[in-house]
């Protein structure tokens, strides 16, 4: 998403999820709750976080994935890599080529 800002600037999502919208590594705890409570409700709903390739790095990101592994908390979480967190070139920051792949240091398919 070239030119914008953080990614809350999400597409629309597909009928059964509901989105969410929040700054840089805000999103993914935030969904991690949303997510236990359709669970505890016995909900059908998935959660969806969108985050950048600048908020992949950041310990809450990455907490986040963890815990909705452990918890097998109905949570979809989107990476969105545009190359850029502020004026940071990923190339630079972050020490993959798709963030994806950090998925299976969590045990949940990239
Ligand atoms: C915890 C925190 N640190 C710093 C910022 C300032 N900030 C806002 S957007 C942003 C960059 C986000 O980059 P990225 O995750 O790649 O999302 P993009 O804007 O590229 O979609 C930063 C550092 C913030 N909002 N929150
Ligand atoms: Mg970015």
């Amino acid at each position: 998403m070239q030119g914008k800002g953080a990614p809350c600037t999400s597409p629309t999502c597909p009928r059964a999820c509901r989105r969410q919208r929040s700054s840089s590594a805000g999103g993914p705890p935030l969904i991690c709750g949303r997510a236990l409570r359709q669970q505890a409700a016995r909900h059908r709903w998935r959660r969806v976080a969108f985050f950048g390739d600048g908020a992949s790095n950041q310990g809450t990101t990455l907490e986040s994935l963890n815990l909705a592994t452990v918890w097998n908390l109905p949570a979809i979480f989107v990476a969105e890599n545009n190359g850029y967190a502020e004026a940071t070139s990923s190339t630079w920051s972050v020490a993959t080529d798709d963030i994806a792949d950090r998925a299976a240091a969590f045990g949940m398919p990239g």
